[in-house]
């Protein structure tokens, strides 16, 4: 039996996951347009807390100030009857023509303008529904053609813009802070800060590094040849895990965002393992929403759009136990301690000891017995079966 979502599993979702229409580059929409109302009362039927968008899925690009009013009242009316929050906004500078050579690192500087306008206003929308992460997948920020596009002026541009965004959010005094969500590819042949490490890496040059952290989309990750519970560790490392957006993604092809768990369902294993007993005391390392980034397949109809979404949620609960067995084994206690696994956390150095007394140490060279040592194995692959029996319920 799959276990049932509550609230308190914090389970959002992307108001374009469940209403995307299932538009693709070779074929039209299979699925009616979801109306944002039905949207928010079938997800908290459904057992999730939150409910995330781009400032044009619940209004649409260009209507006027009126109009956009409404729109968000009528959100807000449901948010209210339901409960369901809103904890992170996320900016659309991709959809409209304007954006085709990107929104902050466009070569005119009349779209990045219009484009940091945009944000700003869709910032102000964010603090007033109570959302804390502002999300930036920067889809179109990025080129076919290497002649094309002067990279180091694009990112100079790109912390232009992430500078003014933060300087913006504390001037205001919004409780917000950003969230880079890195992508290799598609839409654009080679998007700017393609993987967790170089966004990591661009967070270390802005003015407000403090209010600027990641969103890693395990399909992103994946479609990088990456290991994305790798990825997550090392922003969970540097402070820098700020949300996450779980799907799933089979190899290095096309953005699958299938359901979570229906790609690699090993690393997903190892994911819910780190985010939920991977703290200093078994616990959790991350506190914030557990956010799908989905697509219900173009196969399914609005019945199976609600069938993907729960799956989304069952899955992740499922592997939460499976994990959860998994360490709670006395097995794999003696399979980990048998591969050494906890005496990476001990310092290779002693307290106190540095270089001096390392080289005076005749037991780590000298003496130390490498042909002794080589010859030891690590049993990794019998603690990585111990792993697959619990993921499988065979245990
Ligand atoms: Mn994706």
């Amino acid at each position: 039996m799959a276990p049932r979502p509550t609230p308190a599993d914090k389970f959002s979702f992307g108001l374009w996951t469940v209403g995307w229409q299932a538009r693709d580059p070779f074929g039209d929409a299979t699925r009616p347009e979801l109306d944002p109302v039905e949207a928010v009362n079938r997800l908290a039927e459904l057992g999730a807390y939150g409910i995330t968008f781009h400032d044009d899925d619940l209004v649409p690009f260009g209507v006027d100030a009126a109009t956009r009013d409404q729109h968000i009242a009528r959100f807000r009316k449901a948010l209210d009857e339901t409960g369901l929050v809103v904890p992170m906004v996320t900016t659309n500078l991709f959809n409209h023509p304007v954006f085709k050579d990107g929104g902050f690192t466009s070569n005119d500087r009349d779209v990045r303008r219009y484009a940091l306008r945009k944000v700003l206003r869709n910032v102000d929308l964010a603090a007033e529904l109570g959302a804390s992460t502002f999300v930036m997948w920067g889809g179109r920020e990025g080129s076919e053609y290497d002649v094309a596009k002067d990279v180091r002026a694009a990112l100079d541009r790109y912390r232009e813009a992430v500078d003014l965004l933060t300087q913006y959010v504390i001037d205001r005094g919004y409780n917000l802070r950003f969230a880079l969500e890195p992508k290799p590819n598609e839409p654009r042949g080679d998007i700017l800060l393609p993987t967790v490490g170089h966004a990591l890496a661009f967070i270390s040059q802005l003015a407000h590094p403090e209010l600027v952290g990641l969103n890693p989309e395990v399909g992103h990750e994946q479609m990088a040849g990456l290991n994305y519970a790798h990825g997550i560790a090392q922003a969970l490392w540097q402070g820098k895990l700020f949300h996450l957006d779980l799907n799933g993604q089979r190899g290095v092809k096309y953005d699958q965002d299938l359901v979570f768990g229906h790609g690699d369902l090993m690393n997903a294993f190892a994911l819910v393992d780190l985010l939920e007993n991977g703290g200093p005391n078994g616990g959790p390392t991350y506190d914030g929403p557990r956010h799908f980034d989905y697509k219900p397949s173009r196969t399914e109809d609005m019945a199976g759009v609600w069938a993907s979404a729960a799956a989304n949620m069952s899955t992740y609960l499922l592997l939460k136990e499976r994990a959860a067995a998994f360490r709670a084994d006395p097995e794999v206690a003696e399979a980990l301690a048998a591969s050494k696994v906890a005496e990476l956390s001990t310092p290779t150095l002693r307290p106190g000891e540095g270089y001096d007394d390392l080289l005076a140490d005749r037991s780590a060279f000298e003496e130390f017995d490498v042909d002794a040592v080589a010859a030891r194995g690590f049993g990794f692959v019998r603690l990585n079966q111990l792993a697959v029996e619990h993921l499988l319920g065979a245990r």
